[in-house]
């Protein structure tokens, strides 16, 4: 459709198989880049509907002359070095690929005619450690960032920002809480959980589930709400501007491992292992979408019992 393309770095990733989605059913016209061949199944269904590059975003010629190529009127840039967890042992590749490719693929956006909007994912880990008075998240908290990965997505932030005052690029940032559902990989804490528990209903494993620390509150949604939120930011977002997308809700992470158990049929034994838990771990994360809410009339839809049935039911049929 004229005018509708959507460029989308990081596509074969979780969310990214998601954005796709939403923007086909919207009428778009997709395209987007891969790094590694790791998920050829997930690329081989992608080239059915969309136009898929090979692309590191680190190779600042490559990154220019791809968009030069395509140029999309909207970029959706989803790459990264996406595990807050694994970034402390990758600390320097995360800057590399968090910093340095945001940079590549700002530049190379500066000029581009057709460019509608650039839309940042960044994450609610770019608060890091707040105040305990502060109950609820809002855009306006201060960055205290705790992660390698925190301090990348600030960074990059920044730069974004700069590019918006100095080029005029129409840049959003869409600051996304946890999310999860059909496609995430085990280094996040769901889908660990519906992993060991397909494992067991398959018995592949022992009936004793490995988990962290339990006590964590988190605001999670489900990854189909937040690519909607992609869209409206890239459709109705004001440039320059930082959304959170989040639930608005907190729910510990005990209470997603008891739903998840009564959805299997076994008799499953918890038991906690210390090597999961996080140093400087945040006990509570809540997020305010009201700015979403007004500005780009976005409203999560999916209720956590659909999200996380649709992601055991995603590892069941892996198994
Ligand atoms: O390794 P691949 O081919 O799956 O690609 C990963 C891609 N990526 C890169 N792309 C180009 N050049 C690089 N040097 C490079 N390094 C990694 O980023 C992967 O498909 C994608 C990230 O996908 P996930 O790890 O599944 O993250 P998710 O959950 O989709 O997160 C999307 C965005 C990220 O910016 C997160 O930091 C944020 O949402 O929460």
């Amino acid at each position: 459709m004229k005018n509708k393309h959507a460029f989308i770095t990081g596509i074969a990733g979780f969310a990214g198989g998601h954005l796709v989605k939403e923007l086909l059913d919207a009428g778009y016209t997709v395209s987007g880049s891969v790094f590694k061949d790791d998920s050829p199944e997930q690329i081989k269904l992608l080239k059915k509907t969309c136009n898929i590059y090979k692309l590191d975003i680190l190779n600042k010629s490559r990154v220019s002359k791809l968009i030069a190529k395509v140029k999309p009127n909207y970029i959706f840039h989803l790459a990264a070095f996406s595990s807050v967890g694994q970034s402390f042992a990758y600390e320097r590749l995360t800057y590399d690929i968090n910093f340095n490719g945001t940079l590549n693929l700002l530049e190379a956006s500066v000029g581009l005619q057709k460019l509608r909007k650039f839309v940042f994912i960044s994450s609610s880990e770019c608060y890091g450690k707040f105040s305990p008075k502060t109950k609820t998240l809002t855009e306006d908290e201060p960055l205290n960032p705790i992660s390698p990965y925190g301090i990348s997505k600030v960074a990059a932030e920044h730069l974004c920002k700069l590019y918006h005052s100095r080029f005029e690029l129409p840049v959003v940032i869409a600051r996304a809480f946890n999310h999860a559902g059909p496609g995430q990989n085990e280094n996040f804490v769901i889908p660990s959980f519906c992993k060991q528990i397909a494992m067991i209903e398959a018995g592949r494993q022992k009936p004793v589930m490995y988990v962290g620390n339990l006590s964590a509150k988190r605001d999670l949604s489900d990854v189909r709400d937040i690519v909607r939120g992609y869209r409206l930011m890239a459709e109705k977002g004001k440039a320059g501007v930082v959304y959170q997308l989040c639930s608005g809700k907190s729910i510990t992470i005990q209470s997603v491992l008891n739903k998840l158990v009564k959805l299997t049929k076994k008799k499953i034994n918890v038991k906690i292992d210390k090597k999961f838990f996080r140093k400087n771990d945040i006990p509570l994360i809540r997020g305010d979408f009201s700015k979403a809410k007004k500005e780009i009339g976005y409203n999560p839809n999916y209720k956590i019992d659909k999200t996380l049935l649709n992601s055991l039911n995603y590892y069941r049929e892996k198994m």
